[in-house]
C-alpha cells in the first residue's frame, strides 16, 4: 500500500479550519487537523511546499518510520508550525491503519482503560451573578466539570470571557490583534471572591476549574493558589508562562492547588523538567499540536510515571478531528485525567460528521473503523478562508504582557 494523494483543506465553517486529507492507491483514506489559531497559512505552506511531496509513494503502515523522517530527518525540530503539520500526518496515518485493521482507533493503541470520558465545560460570564447563570447551566446539561472564568471590575474584556453570556467565546476575532488591557491587581484581588459563590451555590461535588492563561508570575500564582485552596480545584491552568520550567517550584512549594499546563507546548522537550520534577499535576499538549498520537503518547507515558495525567486542550480551535482522536485516546491511556470540550458550531459539525457521542457530562469515541471523524469536502468549500488573529495584552501602563 502506497499514499497516491494528499491535500489540504482549508474551511472556514464559522472558525478557520485546516485538515490534512491523505489517500491511498488502495482508496482507503484518513484526515488529521493542522489548525494552528491565528496561523493557519503558515501550516498549510509547510505541508504544502515540503512535506506533502515527500509522502507520495511511501508506506501508510509505517507511523514510526514517516514520524521520524519528518522529525529527525528535517534537522529544524519543534516549534508549533513544525510540529502541527507532523501531528496532522501522523493523525490520518493512524485513521488509516485503524481503518485498514477494521477497529476503531482505541483498540489499536491498546483498548478501553475506560468506559467513557469525563469532559469540562466552560461557563463565563461578564459578573459573579451571570457566572452561576452559567455554571448552573452546564450542571443542567450534565456536566460534571466546569472551568469558570469572570469579568474583572474595572477591566474591559477578558481573555475566556464571552462577549454576550450564553454565546461562544472565540479569542481570535481580528484581521489585526485586537489589543486588550490587563491588570494583575485587579484580577488577584476578585478570583477568589468568584469561588466562593460558586462553591457556597453548587456544593463541593461539582469539579471546577480555571485558566490563568500565563497572566502572573510565579509569587502571583503562589499566592492565587493558596487563596484558592478552600474551594478545592480540580485544576488551576497556565498560572505563568512555562518556558521556564523551574520557576514551577517557587509556585508548588506555597500550594496545593492543582496545576494544568501545556496546551502551548508541543514536545516533552517542553514539560520534562515540570514532570519529572512533580511540579505540575496535568499536562494539556493536546495531539493536534503537539506532533500527533506518537509524540504524545510518548509524553503521556512519561508523565505517568510521575503521577501526571492527561487533561488535553480542546478549545474551538482544535477541530473535530482533534477531537476524534483525541477522545480514542483518552479511552485508552490509563493515566487520563480529564478533556477539555467547548461544543463547535453547526456548520462545523456538518462539515465534520462524527461518530463521537455526548452524554451526562461525558463522550464516547464511537465504534466505526478509524478515528470516526470525516469531512465534507463539497461543503467545506462553501466557507472559504477568513483571516483572524488571536489579540494582544498589554499592561494599564502600556507595556506589552502575555495574552
Ligand atoms: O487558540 C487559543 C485558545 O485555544 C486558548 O486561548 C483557549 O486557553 C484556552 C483553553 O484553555 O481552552
Ligand atoms: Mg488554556
Amino acid at each position: 500500500m502506497i499514499i497516491r494523494s494528499a491535500k489540504v483543506i482549508v474551511t472556514c465553517p464559522g472558525r478557520n479550519f485546516v485538515t490534512l486529507k491523505l489517500e491511498t492507491d488502495e482508496g482507503i483514506s484518513g484526515i488529521g487537523d493542522a489548525t494552528l489559531n491565528g496561523r493557519e497559512m503558515s501550516v498549510v505552506a509547510y505541508l504544502e511546499e515540503y512535506i506533502l511531496p515527500a509522502l507520495i509513494g511511501k508506506d501508510p503502515q509505517r507511523i514510526e518510520d514517516i514520524w521520524q523522517y519528518l522529525y529527525r530527518g528535517a534537522y529544524w525540530r519543534r516549534g508549533p508550525v513544525t510540529m502541527t503539520a507532523i501531528a496532522a500526518v501522523d493523525v490520518a496515518l493512524w485513521d488509516i491503519k485503524a481503518k485498514v485493521a477494521g477497529m476503531p482507533l482505541y483498540q489499536l493503541l491498546g483498548g478501553k482503560s475506560r468506559e467513557k470520558v469525563m469532559v469540562y465545560s466552560h461557563a463565563t460570564g461578564l459578573d459573579i451573578d451571570s457566572c452561576l447563570n452559567e455554571v448552573r447551566k452546564k450542571v443542567e446539561l450534565g456536566y460534571k466539570a466546569v472551568r469558570v472564568q469572570c469579568g474583572i471590575p474595572g477591566l474591559a474584556a477578558t481573555y475566556g470571557v464571552a462577549k454576550v453570556p450564553g454565546q461562544p467565546y472565540e479569542p481570535a476575532d481580528s484581521r489585526l490583534p485586537a489589543e486588550h488591557v490587563w491588570s494583575t491587581e485587579k484580577y488577584l484581588n476578585h478570583v477568589p471572591s468568584l469561588f466562593a459563590a460558586v462553591r457556597k451555590e453548587f456544593g463541593d461535588d461539582l469539579l471546577l476549574l480555571h485558566d490563568v492563561h500565563h497572566r502572573l508570575t510565579p509569587i502571583q500564582a503562589a499566592r492565587l493558589g493558596k487563596e484558592i485552596e478552600p474551594y478545592h480545584l480540580f485544576w488551576l491552568e497556565d498560572c505563568v508562562p512555562a518556558e521556564n520550567q523551574a520557576s514551577f517550584e517557587l509556585i508548588r512549594r506555597h500550594t496545593t492547588t492543582p496545576l494544568a499546563v501545556g496546551e502551548v507546548f508541543n514536545s516533552l522537550h517542553d514539560c520534562h523538567e515540570l514532570i519529572q520534577k512533580q511540579l505540575i499535576d496535568y499536562i494539556r499538549a493536546p495531539l493536534s499540536h503537539a506532533g500527533g498520537i506518537t509524540n504524545v503518547r510518548r509524553i503521556a507515558d512519561f508523565a505517568a510515571i510521575f503521577h501526571v495525567k492527561t487533561g488535553f486542550h480542546g478549545a474551538t480551535d482544535l477541530s473535530p478531528v482533534c477531537m476524534g482522536a483525541a477522545l480514542h485516546f483518552d479511552s485508552w491511556i490509563p493515566n487520563f485525567g480529564i478533556q477539555e470540550h467547548m461544543p463547535h458550531s453547526e456548520e462545523t459539525d456538518r462539515v465534520f460528521p462524527h461518530a463521537y457521542k455526548f452524554s451526562g457530562g461525558f463522550f464516547t469515541p464511537g465504534e466505526v473503523p478509524g478515528h470516526g471523524v470525516d469531512i465534507n469536502e463539497e461543503l467545506a468549500a462553501k466557507y472559504p478562508y477568513n483571516p483572524a488573529q488571536l489579540p494582544v495584552n498589554r499592561l494599564e501602563d502600556g507595556t506589552l504582557w502575555n495574552w
